[in-house]
């Protein structure tokens, strides 16, 4: 069977038959693989979910239906219209199954398409401001959740402790041979190694709270209208509990970079204050109320913070011989890793008045 077929066979699983029915690739994400699905007049993303990355499908799928039928509820309890598109809506399988298991073993979902929505890679501080206050009213509707703690879709996924230990251990086996040549990067990590991991010690001494989060704010996972008003955030595969100094300092990284995540010219890469600043402030305006103050003095280092991760994951991918992140060419998780590196300088050189701004905005 082609591929298209294939597609067209697995779609049939949710929405049965369809001999019209087209699918074509969506989107830019680094791990699953998604297509837009239109069928008569509906529209669906059908998603291949990464099982490499996210071992235990179940309960990844039961975590997003926690979390949007409980947002759901919110929305509908508060009279908001539209609440279909203000809230992603997972289409179970034809016998009810929230995932569908192909013959090879793949693994896929369904979800309804939020129809004239657009996402951004590049903004401007009004839709910052805008972006931020999805994401803090995101994490204020998901505070009480009721029943269990969500799973870990990825276990120690923000961890800097973790995510260190890993990186050391690529180094020492040096799997790609890739080594002698960023030898300077390895020293650069080291030297900030300790400071980085102030969040989990702080958590160790019961000063710094975990709160669901979401915990892959990049800036084109919020969702606009035509009107750029905000519609929802979206891919909630790793929605799990951390520190909101993650999901802060994740929507910097993404969002206030003035050049690209992988930008081969790093003269682009810098932090953009003016977005910052918009996001710091749509972001306080929903969350200053349930924050502590040791949460809102951390806000700017969490920028730091995640671009420093995700350096240090990209470096570690390429120096195990690219086995996690998707790449376009052999190069390109180093020039991810420069890129971000190149950030983090950014944000170190203007850490005082990031922190200055978020006092303000908090007041
Ligand atoms: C991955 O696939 P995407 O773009 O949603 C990654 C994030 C990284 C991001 C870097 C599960 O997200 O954590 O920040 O790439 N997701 C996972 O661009 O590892
Ligand atoms: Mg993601």
């Amino acid at each position: 069977m082609d591929e298209m077929n294939k597609l067209k066979e697995i779609v049939s699983q949710f929405i049965g038959d369809d001999m019209n029915v087209e699918v074509n690739p969506l989107g830019k994400g680094h791990i699953n693989d998604s297509y837009k699905v239109v069928s008569g007049d509906k529209e669906y993303v059908l998603q291949r979910i990464n099982h490499n990355i996210f071992k235990n499908v179940h309960q990844l799928q039961s975590n997003i239906q926690r979390v949007t039928e409980h947002i759901r509820k919110k929305l509908e309890e508060q009279g908001v219209p539209d609440v279909d598109r203000r809230v992603l809506t997972l289409v179970p399988t034809l016998d009810g199954a929230l995932y569908y298991q192909d013959t090879i073993g793949d693994y896929w979902r369904v979800m309804d398409f939020i129809k004239e929505s657009k996402s951004y890679d590049e903004i401007n501080p009004e839709l910052a401001y805008r972006a931020g206050m999805a994401f803090g009213d995101f994490q204020k509707m998901l505070a009480d959740l009721p029943g269990e703690p969500l799973f870990e879709t990825i276990p120690n996924f923000h961890n800097m402790e973790a995510r260190l230990e890993t990186f050391r251990e690529a180094v020492k086996a040096n799997k790609a041979g890739r080594l002698d040549k960023v030898a300077g990067l390895v020293k650069e990590i080291e030297d900030r190694a300790e400071e980085m991991c102030k969040a989990e010690k702080l958590h160790r001494e019961g000063k710094l709270p975990k709160r669901i989060n979401h915990c892959d704010t990049k800036v084109n996972n919020v969702l606009f209208d035509n009107g750029d008003q905000v519609l929802c955030v979206v891919d909630l595969d790793t929605v799990m509990p951390g520190y909101v100094l993650s999901d802060f300092g994740d929507f910097i990284r993404t969002g206030a970079n003035t050049g690209a995540e992988d930008d081969k010219n790093l003269e682009n890469v810098s932090v953009d204050l003016d977005i910052f600043e918009a996001y710091a402030k749509g972001y306080l305006k929903n969350a200053v109320s349930f924050l502590t103050d040791v949460e809102i003095n951390n806000l700017a280092f969490g920028a730091k913070l995640l671009t420093y991760m995700q350096m240090v994951r990209f470096f570690t991918d390429y120096i195990d011989g690219d086995t996690y992140y998707k790449i376009a060419y052999p190069e390109h998780n180093f020039m991810r890793t420069k890129a971000q590196f190149k950030l983090l300088q950014s944000l170190e050189e203007n850490f005082e008045k990031m922190q200055q701004i978020v006092k303000e905005a908090a007041r």
